[in-house]
């Protein structure tokens, strides 16, 4: 019998942090899982070193589900960002190890294609309107399908969602930025840029959105029934999902689409937000949400009540979880798009091969396993550099949520 020989934790900064986890068989295959926590990466690491990698050395790596509920239920201290994610590293590496034993593309052994791609937004954002409006333009020229679409709101600097660089990056100083927030200008004004991006472009693409976490309930309710006439495809976070009825009062009041769940990480944190049919779509990925094997029990659950999945895909989900999240989108019934913001030019450097763009379509590598491959010795030109989200904070100098 094959058993875990190894398991490696790397950290590393090519362009941004990753923390990947390596699983080396006794029959010497290899398997790669994303572990990266944006801003609190060296807790995990630590976590998966301490903690997991002992009990993970001599296992039947084979075992997938058996080792997923082991470390799930043997922690006794369930739940959380920091232990799903860690065990979410481990099931994907698991997975990629099954897919090459198997010598079967990863997507091949959770029932093969329900679709030809997977349907991919990326995000469109400007320091002003036609600033935005020349953004769309160029992913409507790359051939997206599905345009996100954020832009300053004036006076208030700080925005969330506005690329100073060539890639949207919010991680970006080694204490967290205080950025201001100011929610009447923002409900001022975000509808009408909306409004612009439909008028100059009309409705041939799927329009979203990203509130991120910061309307109240009702100010969501008021927002959503704002925008209507826009058809977004979604309108993401409306409120904080701590208070999940929160959601049944903007439900009442709007027909525009919710998207929730990029921060959930298991499937009792969505299961209340799928099972009263509170939102439309579920943002859990493969690396926060336990893996695989658990986003696929999250996503089974929703197809129940005809909610669709959404993943997470900015920059600090690595080419491991983004190829492993697009193995899972293309097998399961109820897929409803993938984020794609796509990745710095040094994180190509250190992660080889993984997804590929193509008319407005994301597709998995055909190779056995997941398709990508950890350059270690690239991966020590880019030493860890700690990187922090910024903090929002109301113009009366109080934490608002960022
Ligand atoms: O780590 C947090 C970021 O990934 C998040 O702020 C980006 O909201 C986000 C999105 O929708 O991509
Ligand atoms: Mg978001």
């Amino acid at each position: 019998m094959s058993t875990i020989e190894r398991a490696e934790v790397f950290v590393a900064s090519p362009g941004r942090t990753f923390v990947t986890l390596r699983i080396t068989t006794s029959d010497g295959v290899t398997g790669l899982g994303d572990a990266t926590l944006n801003g609190r990466e060296l807790a995990v690491a630590s976590y998966l070193r301490d903690h997991l990698v002992p009990l993970l050395v001599g296992r039947d790596p084979a075992r997938v589900e058996d080792i997923w509920q082991y470390l799930y239920r043997g922690a006794y201290w369930r739940r959380g960002p920091v232990t799903m994610t860690a065990i979410s590293a481990v099931d994907t590496a698991l997975w990629d190890i099954k897919g090459k034993t198997a010598g079967l593309p990863v997507y091949q052994l959770l029932g093969g294609r329900s679709r030809d791609g997977v349907l991919a937004y990326s995000h469109a954002s400007g320091t002003d309107v036609p600033a935005l409006l020349d953004d769309v333009q160029r992913y409507l020229d790359l051939g997206y399908r599905a345009v996100r679409a954020q832009a300053a709101v004036p006076d208030v600097g700080g925005t969330y969602g506005v690329r100073k660089g060539a890639i949207y990056e919010p991680a970006a100083t080694a204490l967290p930025e205080e950025q201001p927030w100011d929610t009447p200008s923002y409900l001022s004004f975000a509808p009408t840029y909306l409004e612009a991006v439909r008028d100059r472009f009309g409705f041939g693409f799927h329009l979203l959105h990203d509130v991120h976490h910061r309307l109240t309930p009702l100010e969501a309710a008021q927002f959503g029934k704002r925008v209507e006439d826009c058809r977004l495809f979604w309108m993401e976070d409306p409120t904080p999902a701590e208070n999940q009825e929160a959601f049944r009062l903007i439900r009442q009041h709007t027909t525009t689409p919710i998207a929730v769940g990029e921060a959930l990480t298991s499937v009792w944190d969505v299961q209340h937000l799928i099972t009263e049919q509170l939102v439309d779509y579920v943002r859990t990925t493969v690396v926060h949400a336990g893996g695989i094997t658990h986003l696929r029990r999250i996503f089974d659950l929703a197809a129940l009540y005809q909610v669709r999945t959404g993943s997470h895909g900015a920059t600090d989900l690595s080419p491991v979880s983004l190829a492993a999240n697009v193995h899972l989108d293309l097998a399961v019934p109820n897929f409803g798009i993938q984020e794609y913001m796509g990745h710095a030019p040094e994180t190509a450097e250190v992660f080889h091969g993984g997804v590929t763009f193509a008319d407005g379509m994301l597709h998995p590598a055909e190779e056995p396993g997941l398709g990508v491959e950890y350059d270690e010795r690239a991966a020590e030109r880019f030493p860890y550099q700690a990187r922090y989200l910024p903090v929002a904070r109301r113009l009366d100098g109080s934490v608002h949520d960022w």
